[in-house]
């Protein structure tokens, strides 16, 4: 039997429609509206085209959007400037430094310097080390992990009890869906680029999450029958066929995969989409916090 295609992009725009729906109670309300600010450090592609994305996202939620596009040699110090700058403005709730930075800037210095009000990203040292421990709530988690387990749970897949494999331990994916995972009491393996034969670890998965950034890594063959899977990778391989000349691929042989999975998210139209709309959830999330607080 094929497997469910976890359709990531209906359910980001259903969620979506939920945000405009509660901007637009706050606007109606209090007068006001949330504001994310977009950093954006060079003139990457990927992030040039990300950052397009969620300002066109928070346009149709009717959440304001500040963008600062910035040379990719500026200094840290001014860079600095820019967030102390954002942290100050009252009218921007959430801060998105778009990362990778250039190699010349400590991006943990960046991160930390961000509010951790603002922090919609979930980046900052101290909500990292909070979604790390037991019974300490960051203030904001990170989006694409979120948007893996509102995946999961919208999809009407348990998590707790079932095991759980998590290939990947980057500080923007990995680690935090490992940690969200074990949060709903997930059994947890954590696989990377030394552990010794990851087909057998994956075999033993329920629930895959696959953020390693090799295009279709893991094959059909290593999936447990009718085991969950949640593509993170979005990797671009060469395609004379396609007018870009690239198509997008996951880490994971999505047609092999989808003849053993229960269910699946497509890479485009999975986790990407769902990355976004959770952005737009937490900058939702910082606006409504500012405005108790007075
Ligand atoms: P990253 O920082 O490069 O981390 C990759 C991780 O995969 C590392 O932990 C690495 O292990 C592990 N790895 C690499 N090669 C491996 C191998 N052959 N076998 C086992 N593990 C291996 O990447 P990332 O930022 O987490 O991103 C991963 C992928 O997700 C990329 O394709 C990226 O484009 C995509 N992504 C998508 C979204 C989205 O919204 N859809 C968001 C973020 C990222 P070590 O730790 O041992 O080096
Ligand atoms: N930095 C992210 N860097 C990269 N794909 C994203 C992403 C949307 N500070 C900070 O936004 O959360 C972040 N915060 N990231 N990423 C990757 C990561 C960051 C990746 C993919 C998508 C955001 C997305 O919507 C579409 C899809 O998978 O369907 C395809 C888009 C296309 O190029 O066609």
């Amino acid at each position: 039997m094929k497997a469910k295609i976890i359709d990531g992009k209906a359910i980001a725009a259903t969620i979506r429609e939920e945000i405009r729906q509660d901007v637009a109670r706050m606007r109606e309300a209090h007068g006001r509206v949330p504001g994310l600010a977009t950093v954006l450090v060079g003139a990457r592609k990927d992030s040039e085209t990300y950052v397009r994305m969620k300002k066109k996202a928070c346009a149709e939620a009717g959440i304001e959007s500040f963008g600062h596009e910035l040379p990719g040699d500026i200094s840290q110090e001014d860079l600095l400037a820019v967030v102390k700058g954002l942290n100050a403005d009252p009218a921007v709730h959430g801060i998105l430094v778009q990362l990778p930075l250039p190699d010349h800037i400590d991006d943990e210095a960046i991160l930390a310097a961000i509010s951790l009000e603002k922090d919609v990203d979930g980046f900052h040292p101290l909500n990292i080390g909070r979604l790390s421990m037991k019974r300490r709530d960051p203030l904001f988690v990170p989006c694409t992990p979120k948007g893996c387990i509102e995946l999961l749970d919208r999809s009407g897949i348990e998590i707790s009890g079932r095991n759980a494999v998590v290939l990947g331990r980057s500080n923007i994916v990995g680690l935090p869906v490992a940690m969200l995972l074990l949060h709903r009491n997930a059994t947890l393996t954590v696989c990377h680029s030394r552990t010794a034969d990851l087909p057998a670890m994956v075999r033993q998965a329920d629930i895959l999450v696959a953020a390693v950034g090799r295009p279709e890594m893991v094959r059909g063959d290593w999936i447990k029958p009718g085991a969950a899977v949640i593509d993170v990778g979005v990797n671009a391989v060469d395609d004379a066929d396609d007018p870009r000349g690239y198509r997008l691929v996951g880490d994971v042989a999505f047609d092999e995969a989808r003849e053993v999975a229960g269910a699946i998210t497509p890479v485009p139209g999975g986790v990407g989409p769902m990355t976004i709309a959770m952005l737009l959830r937490n900058t939702t999330d910082a606006a409504a916090r500012a405005l108790d607080r007075g």
